[in-house]
């Protein structure tokens, strides 16, 4: 029954930070997506008669690409693939699902916060049997293997039916459609009290949720209007669109425009949050007051003992390298380990599996914990929505409390984006080049204390990932990080991090980009952004 069809191999599916992403149109090439998913199917084990999950953001292709995958799937001696009604899972879900259904793994097709649309970006990502984004040995292998990919093996077409729950058969195989929220609300009820949350809003708590029309809407509508008992309109854009409403389904302070005005009015919401295309990340606001993913990952880290799925205690935490050091002083202070890990949360895995870590997060908006192994949005809001019903204080007195106790890593990243390649290769191999002479060096008014590229060997297996980004460290306070983005589909995104400790009480409220003005200054000149990349400031500022 199943057909054997001869291919040649496509450049550039090198999967980056998180999965294979490009513009729909590479994807949509005939045999572009049969060749990646064979490659991936050629180096997962024990993929024949084993479970996979399946689902996407909605975006875009999503519908045909499950048709072809299933296909894909069968030819491969899959026994059962578990889709999400109408193809749609969030990324946090499918990874709650692979571990509750012990699948071998599944495919989560997102390009995240990337812009959908036929003009926009397209993607795929493996996660493995521990719920968790494919390890780099594996990802190389998977690109290694499209390198040299000369058929794939596929069931003849036909038409499954994504849009009804139950099973049916294709080629042997079991096709299983299931609510996709259903299972992954369970999960959030059992790490949370859900009953104190709902006081909340009987006591007239308001908050606004932007789903920004992507894949969280459902979830969000089910969890906080249904079960918590949100009233209607807290979700806003909470209906999936293949373009995303032709926005951009990043939670940030320049994307998430709306909410951020709504936030700012003198009657706005208490309470505000927003989630990306795949569900996996977070943005989290007080009434005129937004929280850093950093300083957020922190005052989680420190309140963790006031949620019930953490009553415990932490075994440990990690941040992302880029990611501020404010979670660093928490663990300090609650004598727990922190690690630190290169961008992408695919190396949180084996720290979590061991058990060495219980929450971790990344400067991107990204926050978790070990009841899955992803990010997770509406994790990262229940827990604030909880923190706030136990504690009874806003938004913003919880975030002035922790940086009284801690000091408050004052904290951005700029993002140039589409800049020329090449022009971004220069700049990271000139800043390498001089790391060594950097170190004792007095620039401005900071001696550098440490100038390295970024290393890190995982404590648990071992593997060793080099050339993550450079650091400056500036005395004691203030760093700087370089690093060249690995989700982006046109030219180079040169992602700036700048922080600084400030533990002055006075200071403590004052705005990010005038504290930091001189370190961003000092940042551009030393690597001659302007210089090099012909821009004056940057399209992206968190
Ligand atoms: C970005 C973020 C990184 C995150 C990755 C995937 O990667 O910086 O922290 O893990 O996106 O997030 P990069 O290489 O572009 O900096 V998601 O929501 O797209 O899965
Ligand atoms: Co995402």
């Amino acid at each position: 029954m199943t057909e054997t069809c001869r291919t040649q191999p496509f450049d550039g599916q090198r999967p980056g930070t998180s999965g294979l992403r490009k513009p729909v149109k590479t994807f949509m090439q005939p045999r572009y997506l049969e060749n990646f998913v064979q490659s991936v199917f050629d180096c997962v084990e024990g993929l024949r008669g084993a479970t996979l999950a399946l689902g996407g953001d909605g975006r875009y292709y999503n519908r045909e690409a499950i048709q072809t995958i299933l296909r894909l799937a069968a030819g491969n001696g899959v026994a059962r693939v578990i889709v999400g009604r109408g193809g749609l899972f969030s990324t946090p879900a499918v990874s709650a699902l692979i571990r509750q259904r012990q699948a071998i793994g599944g495919l989560i097709l997102s390009a995240s916060h990337n812009p959908g649309g036929p003009a926009g970006d397209f993607g795929i990502k493996f996660n493995s049997a521990n719920g968790g984004p494919a390890t780099e040995a594996l990802t190389e292998a998977i690109y290694a293997r499209s390198r040299t990919i000369d058929r794939y093996c596929i069931a003849p077409a036909c038409h499954i039916d994504i849009d009804t729950l139950g099973e049916q058969t294709l080629a042997g195989m079991t096709v299983e459609v299931i609510d996709p929220v259903e299972d992954y609300a369970r999960l959030m009820e059992s790490l949370f009290d859900f009953e104190r949350i709902r006081g909340l809003f009987r006591g007239g708590f308001r908050m606004r949720f932007d789903a920004m029309h992507a894949i969280t809407g459902p979830y969000a509508h089910t969890i906080f209007e249904r079960m918590l008992g949100a009233p209607a309109g807290t979700v806003i854009h909470g209906t999936p669109l293949a373009d995303f409403g032709g926005g951009h389904p990043d939670p940030n302070l320049t994307h998430a425009a709306e909410l951020v005005r709504q936030l700012g009015r003198p009657e706005g919401p208490d309470f505000g949050a927003a989630s990306d295309g795949d569900g996996d990340r977070n943005m989290i606001m007080g009434h005129g007051c937004f929280v850093t993913p950093s300083d957020s990952l922190a005052i989680l880290a420190a309140n963790a003992t006031r949620v019930p799925a953490y009553r415990d205690g932490l075994r440990g935490v990690a941040r992302s390298m880029p990611t501020s050091r404010a979670v660093d002083r928490v663990a300090h202070k609650l004598d727990i380990p922190c690690y630190e890990t290169p961008t992408g949360w695919k190396f949180f895995g084996n720290l979590l599996d061991a058990g060495r870590i219980t929450l971790c997060g990344e400067e991107s908006f990204g926050t978790g914990s070990d009841h899955v192994r992803e990010k997770d949005g509406l994790w990262a809001v229940l827990f604030w929505l909880n923190l706030l019903a136990v504690r009874g204080q806003s938004v913003a007195e919880i975030v002035n409390e922790h940086w009284l106790r801690f000091g408050r890593d004052v904290y951005t990243r700029h993002d140039y984006e589409g800049i020329d390649s090449d022009a971004a290769g220069t700049l990271m191999a000139r800043l390498r080049d001089r790391l060594s002479t950097l170190i004792g060096q007095t620039i401005g008014r900071h001696a550098v204390s440490g100038a390295d590229d970024f290393a890190y060997t995982d404590p648990v297996d071992g593997s060793h990932a080099a050339a993550q980004g450079v650091r400056l460290l500036l005395g004691d306070e203030a760093r700087i990080v370089y690093r060249l983005s690995g989700t982006g589909t046109q030219g180079a995104t040169l992602r700036l991090y700048i922080e600084r400790l400030e533990t002055r009480r006075e200071y403590l409220q004052a705005d990010a980009q005038k504290q930091l003005a001189d370190l961003i200054a000092l940042a551009g000149e030393i690597a001659d952004i302007r210089g090099l990349t012909g821009r004056d400031a940057p399209d992206v500022i968190t």
